[in-house]
């Protein structure tokens, strides 16, 4: 550490591809606030700081900066008496936070230069930084894509979630099996956070309900609440692209209004003394905790309340105070509920104008339905939440009280009707009464709201037809779409810095401010020396993502293979086993053939599967079985490697995806209902082999179809094909590949210590093929073999790869955000760039 700029310090793709030189007073700045904050907040000097402790004060010094805007933003707010958009989501898949910042602040470039002079490497405190895992998938992600975008955009919006202690598990991976540990990201401190001691909410649960009778004889409920657990607010700035406008994701976490009863400890039960601490605070402790169990549901259903009723106590404070009237709630305030998790918030809101400001109930009604707005993210009816009556009534009385009362006045209304049948009534009730009765928050969200919205354009349009055809009848054109996107300064800018730099080259330094422009780059499809260019940088990200491999699994990956990758959720729906077999299909070939000219391959997986299904716990078993055996098989000689990197998260998706050749989307059309990571991929140039699903059909429209790979049923298929019947036996005997895949996973070739491992999955896709796996299998497999064509004229591969890069434009959060502003919650939005 001699304090000279060394240039060659700086190893890494970023640096090289980040063109003019930062200014060097800026960069003696940067460097002396750093080393301000190691030696003030953090307590150490150059000599002794370790990696984390050049990563703490890193993140307070770019913190500062983001704090002073943060300031001007609310303040902003304040004074131009702006409408506030309300996030509420149970996730927010946000990551790591230190590259995301100093991109969007623009300082990476000085802030790496400033602690090259230092001796530190901006990328191992990249490392260094927990991946903050508050999701499980696209809906965390999107919630996080969302504030990016939000923030960008200059809206004043709250994201409002939950802080838990533990976010979603840490996959490991033992002899082929997931193990679940706990995610332990705030075990080291948080640099971003900070605790708002004065905000705390009482959340009341159980109890009963006093009725009194007012002087005009009329009659009001109260809630007496038998238990109260207390919300305190921890604020996360979120900053925009260019740093103009920063808005606050707001998380609660739960505590025990008092940390013990001293009365019990010093009578001897210290573990007793604690009971009411614990049981509070489980509230907060972990994401989607396992409910299976009656006392698992209700904690989930207490963490929905908990979130819910801490955020609206927090707006209505705000709006108060700002603007004095509580009916001029909707004027100044959107509500988006993101999927049901955060549907009883209408309960809520319900109580809090009838109960606590004495509105009358069609006011409150109109008031609330002005309010909010509901986004459905699935339509598999697993995820589409009921909570059994008894436990809504037990947990919160008052408002089962208020859902009974909205459904009898809208029952009563649709009740006129002409086509009022019973089977009608029993499909709009809010009430399920098929096996016990069960609230359905799909309802209430939709009839508490006035626009509901889908995920992509067929999934909106499946949900008209679906799950929400009655209601829809009923309120039409209250169904909308708006199709997912994702941020590019993450996906693009922080996860392929090169590639950003050569498409910046060719369409100037606004496309992060206006991704449209991504179209320009559609002519260098055909030109040599720009595909050139763009292939290298795929290369030496492969590279990358081998080094990482190795680490991590000790296998040596080709990077000249096609790299074909399949990283989500693992579902059945999302059809790994599909890619799978292929896999096995391919694997015998090699060895049956080994003359043939095979296209070297690596399959790569990533993936968590619910700690509670089983099935999918089978399928990364099988994927890590299948590995080890082809991997190892000397036949193979390395034309097909299987991988599958654990603990799926952000951070890994940043390494993975820039890497990647092909990106598997092939889940049963239908089911996907949109899909982001599908974007990330077509953005940095992979192709897409999928089916017509979720937001693969828009994908499909703005590339064309020579430039994706989409094969399989369609929806209308599945539909048809299921009402005929799901076995996979007539399939199986059609396709020879296929039947011979499967006896080989049923005979154990991939698990000899265990022969019959795999007997269940193939016997569900023999006779209870519900995914339809089998029903794709030939036309998934022919399609893998025009990849394969495609792969060995590279000239194609790569035009494709362009023209799939140009049109993603319209795939950006921020259009996506747009929309939202404009026909959902009516607020102004500023593009960067125009302050
Ligand atoms: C997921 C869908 C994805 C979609 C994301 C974001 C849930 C419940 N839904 O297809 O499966 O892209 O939401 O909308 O996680």
């Amino acid at each position: 550490m001699d304090g000279q700029a060394d240039a060659s310090l700086v190893t890494n793709v970023e640096a090289t591809a980040a063109g003019a030189a930062p200014a060097v007073t800026e960069v003696a700045e940067i460097r002396d606030r750093i080393l301000e904050k190691l030696k003030h907040s953090v307590s150490k000097n150059v000599a002794s700081a370790t990696p984390h402790d050049w990563f703490i004060a890193t993140a307070l010094s770019v913190r500062d900066k983001i704090v002073e805007s943060w300031l001007n933003s609310i303040d902003n707010a304040k004074k131009t008496g702006r409408k506030r958009v309300y996030y509420l989501s149970l996730e927010f898949l946000i990551g790591r936070l230190l590259i995301d910042a100093l991109t969007n602040m623009e300082l990476i470039d000085q802030t790496r230069a400033a602690l090259a002079e230092l001796g530190v490497d901006l990328e191992t405190l990249r490392e260094i930084e927990p991946d903050a895992a508050l999701g499980n998938g696209g809906l965390g992600r999107l919630a996080a894509c969302f504030m990016e975008s939000m923030a960008t955009l200059s809206i004043a919006a709250y994201g409002y979630g939950i802080r838990y202690d533990h976010g979603l598990f840490r996959q490991r991976i033992k002899d082929g099996r997931q193990l679940e540990y706990p995610e332990d990201w705030l075990s080291y401190g948080n640099p971003w956070e900070f605790q708002r001691r004065e905000l705390v909410y009482g959340i009341g649960f159980g109890g009963h309900i006093e009725t009194q009778t007012l002087p005009d004889g009329e009659l009001k409920q109260v809630w007496m609440p038998g238990e109260t657990v207390e919300a305190l607010a921890y604020d996360t700035p979120i900053a925009g692209w260019r740093g103009a406008h920063i808005n606050t994701l707001r998380l609660w976490a739960a505590r025990a209004a008092d940390p013990l009863r001293l009365d019990m400890f010093n009578s001897g039960d210290h573990v007793g003394a604690l009971m009411d601490r614990v049981r509070a605070e489980s509230i907060s402790k972990v994401l989607y905790p396992g409910d299976t169990s009656p006392a698992g549901q209700e904690l989930r259903l207490r963490q929905e309340y908990f979130f819910a009723s801490a955020s609206l106590q927090d707006l209505v404070r705000r709006h108060l105070s700002l603007f004095g009237d509580i009916r001029t709630l909707a004027d100044k305030a959107a509500i988006q509920l993101n999927d049901t998790h955060p549907a009883i918030a209408v309960a809520e809101l319900m109580h809090i104008l009838v109960d606590r400001h004495d509105i009358p109930w069609d006011e409150a009604w109109g008031i609330t339905k002005a309010t909010f707005s509901y986004t459905n993210h699935t339509l598999l009816p697993e995820a589409l939440e009921t909570w059994p009556v008894p436990l809504m009534e037990r947990l919160l009385p008052r408002h089962m009280q208020i859902i009974y009362l909205i459904n009898a006045l809208h029952l009563e209304k649709v009740g006129k009707g002409p086509d009022a049948s019973g089977a009608r009534l029993a499909a709009l009730s809010l009430i399920d009464e098929s096996h016990g009765r069960r609230v359905r928050m799909g309802h209430l969200a939709f009839l508490g709201s006035h626009k509901v919205n889908g995920v992509s354009a067929l999934h909106s349009d499946l949900m008209k037809t679906t799950v929400f055809r009655d209601l829809e009848s009923v309120e039409p054109g209250k169904i909308t779409n708006k199709t997912n996107g994702i941020t590019f300064r993450r996906w693009l800018k922080e996860a392929n810095p090169a590639l950003t730099s050569l498409l910046t080259e060719v369409v100037g330094d606004t496309l992060l401010d206006d991704a449209t422009i991504l179209e320009k780059v559609a002519p260098y499809a055909d030109d040599a020396a720009f595909t050139e260019r763009y292939a290298a940088i795929r290369r030496a990200n492969k590279v990358a993502l081998s080094a990482l491999v190795r680490d991590r699994l000790g296998v040596k990956l080709d990077p000249d293979a096609l790299f074909d990758v399949h990283i989500k959720r693992i579902h059945e729906y999302k059809r790994q086993i599909l890619n799978i077999l292929e896999t096995v299909a391919i694997f015998e070939e090699i060895r049956a053939q080994p003359f043939r000219e095979w296209i070297p391959r690596v399959k790569i997986f990533a993936g968590k599967a619910a700690a509670s299904y089983t099935t999918a716990k089978l399928i990364i078993q099988l994927a890590n079985d299948v590995g080890k055996v082809v991997n190892s098989d000397p036949t193979v000689r390395g034309l097909l490697k299987v991988v599958f990197l654990p603990n799926y998260n952000v951070s890994l998706a940043e390494r993975i995806i820039p890497a990647a050749d092909l990106s598997e989307q092939i889940s049963t059309a239908g089911m996907e209902a949109s899909g982001t990571g599908n974007m990330k991929f077509a953005l940095n140039g992979a192709l897409t082999i999928g089916t017509l699903d979720g937001a693969n059909v828009e994908i499909l429209e703005r590339v064309g179809a020579p430039n994706i790979f989409i094969f399989g049923l369609t929806a209308d298929q599945v539909e048809a094909k299921r009402t005929q019947g799901i076995s996979g036996q007539e399939a199986i005997a059609k396709s020879q590949r296929l039947s011979e895949a499967l006896e080989s996973i049923a005979s154990g070739v991939f698990s000899p210590e265990q022969p019959d491992r795999y007997r269940p999955l193939v016997d569900a896709l023999t006779y209870n093929d519900f995914f339809l796996v089998t029903a794709d299998f030939d036309s998934y497999y022919n399609m893998q073999r025009d990849v394969f064509r495609r792969w060995r004229d590279k000239k194609s591969w790569w035009r494709s790869a362009v023209i799939n890069t140009s049109n993603m434009g319209w795939f950006s959060s921020d259009r996506t955000i747009t929309e939202y502003a404009q026909e959902i919650w009516n607020v102004p939005t500023t593009p960067p760039g125009r302050h």
